[in-house]
């Protein structure tokens, strides 16, 4: 009952991702071929790519080599201050025939071992603990000399350097990855006039307007404090009572309720600067300015009930997809681009243009691509790259510059102030975090200095001229100037008081299936709030949104039912908006994950023919086995023949790993129909909709699973026809080459159905 129930949203899903995550299972043997010579020629060129980056074109890349050690080159253990050790394993200490007597004090090189371990820690970030990092490449597309001069967004022959971190806002560091929750997307250019850092999120709105609310709203949402629960939810009480009380939250809150929070993977999710930022031409004229990223591969997300198992079966999830992406070569990119306001034209809108609680419609001001970004290279060691990178809002190069919004002001101010406290004042000495161009002025000293400056003076105007500002005409950064009025106060613009709009536009722009996550999250979170006030004052405050989400809900939760809006929804919609807008450029199945499941007597043509095909296809085969050790194929002498050793056995792996899975026939389908896990493989694969491959004996498999929950219906019908939209697809007959013809069949019809969407 609860998967029919559901269906809806299995039907959403399907539609994105049944084609991306099946098309390649049955492919005709020519096609094969042809398709794994391309994947080979152009993994190839990539890696000759990233080996002449890494000899140095890419200039971080060279940069960090000059800090780089490699643990499997043999060189001579050392301690610290560079003396040859020769044992490590035993404290210094009195030992007799009998026993060892106490360890001793003058163990200079025991003691430096737990003095350097007892201070490993470093305090984690106050937000946005939890997160992962990969270099790439910033290319520029498009010059805009007419709205900013700005090397990086001038020169499309410049290989920018970037460096990306990605995490999640409210747990720990060491908290899942897969959580109910905003994700930071926060990027640093190692231009050649200086870093470039646009810290944002993959949402493209914030819960508060004005930067002195932070740390009430970070201590709203972060565990309670009288027992530190919950760990990496927003669904408790404090979170909720705080947004009630802020009505500026309202538009975010809807986004964070959507299926936005819980990405499939960090390469599968928008990102945006969410401030308003300056661009500065040579004149030295202004336009306000919003920076977006849009992932190649559209965006994708998992369903709540995915997400939740998988934060306990692998709350590694997202950090591995990323790594495992780019070990794999398939490069995650991003289209970089803006929308533009003339100064001018600021006070247009019938909202503030300012105020980081809004978007700007693309109806309102289009999206103009102008750069694209590569994610190429893996980390080499977590702590000195991710956990010491530091970013700040407030690194800008010429032609840049800030705006009057307020959390931007207060942002200004926050990042570098708290790299001081996480990493000490010289953090930007630190190898991740130095520029890769000159750095030269008359700042000194304080813990840690690493850089040693020669001469007698450290300070402007000096005798000897040395080190004077560098000129405006030879590219020294200029503020720009801005005529200011108004009475000092604390108090903000009047279009900031307007907090419903959009909070509308964005519900009302989302697919009905999308609408029906927002009301299973709603009822989720509340529902773990047990105080009466907060969640029956929120059913009220989503009735101003939309009076049948909030009747939904208050059901769910246990809220009086409203009986009248809070206030009319006005009906608009803008694009956008849905996640449906973002489709993946080209259909792939690229770096996705294919479980085959097998056991002993597996049809091994069917077998080889789809791993071969996914693999082709540069795709992930994982092979689930009853056992590690190998499994033979339908008629392999175990004794004699060669088995297929499986990468995970059954305890090892879940459905919830993978984006599809396959099965063969064989007579290996009578074991696996007895198995309770593989049953439930079956089921909870078809409940996320992801897609199912079964050929031969192992078509009557997935028919029975589906019969026994009563989703039959929705299933393929029949050995050729692929099902609507379920992304179920069998081959019933023998496995022989006609059979792969009939597969290519099924896979064309998919291919018709989903061009359609
Ligand atoms: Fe942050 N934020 N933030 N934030 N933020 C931090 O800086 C802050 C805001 C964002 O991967 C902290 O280095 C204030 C909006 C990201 O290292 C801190 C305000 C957006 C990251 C801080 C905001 C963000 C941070 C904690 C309200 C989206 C992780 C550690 C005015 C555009 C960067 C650190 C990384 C991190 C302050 C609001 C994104 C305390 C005061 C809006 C992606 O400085």
């Amino acid at each position: 009952a609860k998967l029919s129930q559901e269906k809806s949203h299995w039907h959403f899903i399907s539609k994105q991702l049944a084609f991306a995550r099946f098309s390649s299972f049955v492919v005709p043997i020519r096609t094969l071929i042809l398709t794994m010579a391309n994947t080979v020629a152009g993994g190839l060129h990539k890696v000759q790519e990233v080996i002449k980056s890494a000899a140095g074109e890419d200039k971080k890349v060279a940069d960090l080599l000059r800090d780089t050690a490699d643990v499997h080159k043999k060189t001579k253990f050392t301690t610290d201050y560079g003396a040859p050790v020769a044992e490590t394993d035993h404290w210094l200490k009195p030992v007799s025939d009998k026993s060892s007597g106490p360890s001793l004090l003058e163990d200079q090189i025991a003691r430096e071992k737990i003095h350097r371990f007892d201070h490993e820690r470093i305090p984690e970030r106050v937000v946005h603990a939890r997160g992962t990092g990969a270099f790439g490449t910033f290319t520029l597309k498009e010059a805009i000399p007419e709205l900013s001069h700005a090397g990086v967004l001038n020169d499309t022959t410049r290989r920018t350097p970037v460096f990306v971190r990605f995490s999640t806002v409210q747990g720990s560091r060491g908290s899942a990855d897969t959580v109910r929750d905003v994700r930071g997307f926060a990027v640093k250019f190692y231009t050649d006039e200086g870093n470039w850092d646009i810290v944002g999120n993959n949402i493209p709105v914030f819960f508060i307007q004005d930067a002195i609310k932070f740390p009430d709203f970070v201590h709203a949402v972060k565990p309670e404090p009288h027992n530190e629960v919950p760990q990496g939810q927003t669904a408790h009480n404090n979170f909720w009572d705080f947004v009630f009380l802020h009505p500026e939250a309202t538009h975010m809150f809807m986004w964070a309720m959507s299926d936005r929070a819980i990405p499939r993977s960090f390469r599968m999710m928008q990102g945006f600067g969410v401030n308003t930022f300056s661009l500065i031409n040579k004149e030295g004229k202004r336009h306000f300015v919003k920076f977006h990223w849009i992932p190649h591969l559209g965006v994708h997300s998992l369903v709540w009930d995915e997400a939740l198992k998988v934060a306990g079966q692998d709350p590694d999830f997202h950090r591995k997809d990323l790594m495992e992406a780019i070990d794999n070569k398939a490069y995650p990119k991003w289209d970089f681009a803006i929308q533009v306001i003339p100064e001018e034209r600021q006070h247009d809108f019938d909202f503030d243009p300012l105020d980081a609680t809004k978007v700007w419609p693309e109806e309102l001001v289009p999206l103009r691509v102008i750069g694209e970004l590569e994610l190429n290279r893996n980390i080499d060691e977590f702590f000195p790259q991710t956990e010491q990178v530091a970013f700040c809002t407030s690194h800008i190069v010429p032609g840049i510059d800030f705006s009057d919004d307020p959390l931007l002001q207060g942002r200004n101010f926050s990042y570098f102030d708290t790299q001081i406290s996480r990493l000490g004042i010289n953090w930007e000495e630190l190898p991740i975090n130095r520029p890769v161009c000159p750095v030269m002025n008359h700042n000194r000293d304080g813990a840690m200095r690493h850089k040693i400056t020669k001469g007698t003076v450290n300070y402007w105007p000096n005798r000897f001229d040395a080190i004077p500002p560098t000129k405006p005409e030879e590219g020294g950064f200029v503020s720009f100037q801005e005529k200011i009025l108004g009475i000092k106060k604390r108090s903000q613009g009047p279009k900031f008081r307007e907090y419903h709009n959009q909070a509308q536009l964005f519900y009302n722009s989302l697919s009905e299936y999308e609408k029906f996550h927002v009301a299973k999250a709603f009822s989720f979170e509340l529902d773990h709030c047990d105080d009466p006030v907060v969640y029956q004052r929120m059913a009220l405050r989503i009735a101003e949104i939309d009076l049948e989400l909030a009747r939904k809900v208050a059901v769910m939760v246990g809220a009086p039912t409203p009986e009248t809006a809070g206030r009319q929804n006005h009906g608009k919609k803008s694009r956008g908006l849905s996640q449906l807008d973002f489709k993946p450029r080209i259909p792939t199945i690229a770096s996705r994950r294919i479980a085959i499941i097998i056991g002993d007597g597996f049809d091994s043509v069917a077998f080889n023919g789809v791993y071969t095909a996914v693999k082709a296809a540069g795709a992930i085969p994982l092979v689930i086995g009853t056992k590690r050790q190998p499994v033979f194929a339908d008629g392999v002498d175990p004794q004699t023949g060669k088995g297929v050793t499986p990468d995970h056995q059954y305890d090892g792996m879940r459905s919830t790993m993978v984006d599809a899975t396959f099965i063969p026939g064989g007579s290996h389908i009578k074991a696996l129909a007895k198995n309770g896990q593989i049953r439930y493989w079956i089921a909870e694969s078809f409940g996320h909709l992801k897609a199912l491959g079964a050929t031969g004996e192992a078509v009557d498999l997935v028919k029975k699973v589906l019969t026994d929950i009563d989703a039959l219906k929705f299933a393929s019908q029949g050995s050729t026809a692929v099902s609507e939209s379920y992304g179920v697809v069998t081959a019933a007959g023998p496995q022989k080459p006609e059979s792969f013809k009939e597969g290519w069949e099924m896979v064309k019809g998919a291919k018709d159905f989903l061009g359609k969407f």
